[in-house]
């Protein structure tokens, strides 16, 4: 404690001072030390790491308040065309050392909170991560987010403000265990709540019908929807867009004081909780499909009050003016990420119909100028399908509209297109099978949107060539490719500042952390030993920082001098963790056999594997379980623990990855062809100067042309081959590798414990819930993956050459800024331009 009270002392040689726009190193601790005295929310005279992490977090917060009301007020002036981005998930990770890095602050603040007797980066460690996403599809929403701030788009996103994010995740000796992940259980220090933003979300009740023929949603029940926002500040552009997350609470005059001073407190309290239900957790699938009700009441809640507040602000900014409804989609953008907000699409309709008094033409036409979608998945089971009987309870009106839509489109096919009229029962929105009638959201958003896009070229392709080809001949300007891309500066500056300063010393610039392309000029120094000896210890500083955690975290010593092998991601059969895990099992299985003289000449390896598995998906729960099993055997085998350690990283988040990418050597993107619609990490791995295995899928197919068929250890088979190799599969024509059979029969003779692995083994062989076994081909790629493997060995032996790999792997990754991205986006999609704040 005396340590403690020493560090309090610090505080009282430093004047507490409000100093919202410090620059100064001294002038920031003083501002640091005001919220630490005057915005406490801790005992006083405690300025423990939490202590400084809040009261620095406050002071930061305060210098991004005022450019984000200028950004705010601007744009009301401006009155520009803006962009909505609706989104179920968001994976914001940690926001100090983004927010302090986009301010230019980062010297500065290290200063002052040196002169506050921390570091920079052990207060930064204090943060928990925002985690209201899964895995990619939230975490692109996230880099886009300071995309659009840097290229000071009027942008913003919506979402919702779960209670709890995805779970945290811990190994046990019975595999993954999850928690609850509490992460306001302090508070957010980042967001604003806005008392004055409420708008009254319906669920349930009726459809009324006016004399006039006009209709109204009415009774039913009423929760609000209460704004908080959070500051998303561009890099180095004083433009602060908002993420805004609503929470759902229950009206005031809706508690029934009258039953609760009657003793009836469960009753009065009812509605309380079934408000507080509908932010409570985040729906922690990825891929996968679910039926609950309250899914749904999520994703209506977003979708309502996300338009309520657009429309609100079109008016607003209208002004005096009559309002011109048609002049909507020339100042509104909603782009939909994935099917998970479709209902804003019945929500416009309804609210210019039915509160707007438009007709259906006019409200069309608006809402179909107004929305775009992206697609981000094509597996069957990730395409969102809603009871018809479960929507007509708790959405009534928009039922009606959704019916009328499909209508519509069905007399729109019969008219001009009679040659798919036989199509049509695949094509129109309602699947009217009686066992299962649903309402098909992906269907209900092709007919509705303006533009529907993929996520890297290959996804694209066979949306048009194949989930939505027929919709391609009906309007064959409405589809577009947006390869997604990641922002360089939490993926690059911020996470790894040893490798970019390397890279604006040779590049003499650090233009490139906004203009990623500048980075092909690295090529030219490819070959520089120069270069390659202060790129080879920038990497190896990495990696001894990265073997420090994995023994704080799993206590298991790795080799720096080994080579990093890491995949990360949400545990899923078709990403093919298995296949990584039964090659490593092989490795291990080979090492044993050899005798000590040949095992020394092999490449010793640590392999990494993390993520988080679906709780009820047994499957991949199998996965993760096996991983650990295999790793405990293999980590404690004296014989071969020089050679290969295999460790599973714990609870893979947005923090563990800006830690792990940067350490990492080879990582490995290897789901079967035609199912990842993208991926995200391989971007990520790539800029890091990490060499990748993987198969022609997503975007490792752009990668690989960006950075050289040379530079990519390739394998597999290809999407157009998939269904017929799956076909062979099933009429019993696939001819098994004997070392894949080697690998599985190793498993099984519980060389890795006794937990019972055959179901997990047999889906690569019988039965595997998808349909004959081995669906994802794991069988079938197993040898060219082994022989891609045994290249990698080979490569890494010669060091100068693997440094000039991952020399042109970063050199090669400028496509892959969600700058660019986003870029298309505004322009190609939403038409919107640059709005930017003027600086004084
Ligand atoms: C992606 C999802 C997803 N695609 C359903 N689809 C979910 C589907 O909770 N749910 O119900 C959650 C997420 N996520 C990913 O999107 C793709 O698999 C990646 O390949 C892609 O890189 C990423 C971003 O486009």
């Amino acid at each position: 404690n005396g340590a403690a009270t020493a560090k309090a002392k610090i505080l009282e040689k430093i004047p507490p001072i409000a100093h919202p726009l410090a620059k100064a190193a001294t002038e920031i601790a003083s501002n640091i030390n005001y919220h630490a005295q005057y915005s406490p929310h801790f005992s006083p005279f405690k300025f423990e790491p939490e202590q400084a992490y809040y009261a620095t977090a406050e002071s930061v917060h305060d210098q991004l308040i005022k450019q984000w009301n200028e950004t705010y007020s601007h744009y009301h002036q401006v009155n520009p065309k803006q962009t909505y981005y609706l989104s179920m998930e968001y994976l914001q990770g940690r926001a100090l050392t983004n927010a302090v890095g986009n301010l230019d602050l980062q010297v500065a603040y290290a200063d002052a909170l040196k002169q506050l007797g921390h570091d920079l980066e052990n207060i930064v460690e204090q943060e928990k991560d925002a985690a209201l996403g899964n895995g990619g599809l939230g975490r692109l929403a996230s880099c886009f987010l300071d995309s659009m701030a840097t290229l000071n788009l009027p942008a913003w996103g919506y979402g919702l403000r779960y209670r709890y994010g995805l779970f945290k995740q811990r190994i046990t000796k019975a595999g993954q265990e999850e928690i609850a992940e509490d992460w306001l259980e302090k508070f957010s220090p980042w967001e604003v709540v806005r008392h004055d933003v409420v708008f009254p979300i319906r669920f349930f009740g009726q459809v009324e019908v006016n004399p006039n023929g006009s209709r109204k949603w009415v009774g039913g029940e009423v929760i609000q929807a209460l704004a908080y926002d959070v500051p998303i500040p561009g890099y180095k552009t004083k433009n602060t867009n908002s993420l805004r997350l609503w929470e759902a609470k229950a009206s005031s005059n809706d508690f029934n004081l009258f039953q609760f001073n009657e003793g009836e407190y469960e009753s009065a309290a009812l509605l309380h909780s079934s408000a507080q239900q509908i932010c409570a957790v985040l729906y922690p699938g990825d891929a996968t499909e679910n039926g609950k009700l309250l899914r749904l009441k999520q994703q209506y809640f977003l979708c309502s009050a996300s338009l309520r507040d657009i429309i609100a602000r079109f008016k607003e900014r209208n002004g005096e003016k009559e309002i011109q409804w048609s002049e909507f989609p020339s100042k509104v953008a909603v782009q939909l990420n994935d099917t998970h907000p479709t209902l804003a699409i019945p929500e416009l309709m309804r609210v210019l119909m039915d509160d707007e008094g438009l007709g259906w033409d006019e409200a069309w036409d608006i809402t179909s100028k107004t929305v775009a979608y992206t697609n981000h998945t094509v597996l069957p089971e990730a395409l969102e399908k809603w009871s018809q009987a479960v929507m007509w309870k708790l959405l009534p009106r928009h039922m009606e509209i959704i019916t009328e839509i499909d209508k519509r489109f069905i007399a729109l096919i019969k008219s001009t297109r009679p040659d798919l009229e036989s199509k049509l029962s695949s094509l129109c929105i309602l699947d009217n099978n009686p066992q299962k009638a649903v309402v098909r959201m992906a269907n209900l958003c092709v007919v509705s949107a303006h533009t529907v896009n993929g996520v890297a070229q290959l996804h694209s392709d066979i949306l048009k060539d194949e989930l939505f080809a027929d919709y391609v001949s009906i309007w064959p300007t409405k589809f577009q490719n947006k390869t997604n891309g990641i922002t360089p500066r939490r993926w690059l500056k911020f996470c790894n500042p040893e490798l970019s300063q390397i890279i604006t010393k040779w590049l003499k610039t650090d233009k490139w952390v906004t203009n990623l392309d500048l980075l092909t000029n690295l090529r030219q120094f490819a070959d520089n030993s120069e270069l390659q000896s202060e790129w080879e210890s920038a990497k190896l500083a990495s990696k001894k920082r990265l073997a420090n955690y994995v023994l704080q975290v799993t206590g298991v010593s790795i080799d720096p001098n080994s080579l990093f092998d890491i995949q990360v991601k949400r545990i899923h059969e078709y990403k093919r963790q298995l296949l990584n895990i039964l090659g490593a099992v092989y490795r291990y299985k080979k090492l044993k056999e050899m005798n000590p003289e040949d095992r020394k000449k092999t490449t010793p390896r640590t392999i990494m594997i993390g993520g988080k598995a679906f709780a009820t998906y047994t499957n991949a729960i199998r996965i993760v379980k096996l991983v650990n099993d295999v790793g405990d055997v293999v980590n404690s085998d004296p014989e071969v623990n020089n050679f290969l350690k295999i460790v599973f990283v714990p609870n893979y988040n947005v923090s563990v990855a800006e830690m792990l990418i940067p350490g990492s050597e080879l990582s490995q993107h290897i789901s079967t062809a035609g199912m990842e619609a993208s991926g995200t990490s391989n971007m990520k791995f790539a800029l890091n100067g990490c060499l990748i295995i993987g198969t022609l899928d997503g975007a490792n197919v752009e990668i690989r042309e960006e950075i050289g068929e040379s530079n990519f250890f390739l394998f597999g088979a290809t999407a157009d081959q998939v269904p017929r190799l799956r076909k062979e599969r099933e009429n019993g024509m696939f001819k098994p590798d004997p070392r894949f059979e080697e690998a599985k029969q190793f498993i099984r003779s519980g060389a890795f414990g006794s937990y019972d692995y055959n179901p997990l083994l047999d889906s690569l062989e019988g039965d595997s819930g998808y349909g004959r076994g081995d669906y994802f081909l794991v069988g079938y790629d197993f040898p060219s993956y082994m022989d891609a493997q045994e290249r990698v060995d080979e490569a890494y032996k010669d060091r100068k050459r693997w440094t000039k790999m991952s020399i042109l792997s970063t050199a090669g990754s400028g496509k892959f800024s969600s700058d660019r991205t986003i870029g298309q986006y505004a322009k190609e999609i939403w038409k919107i331009n640059e709005c930017a704040v003027p600086s004084a």
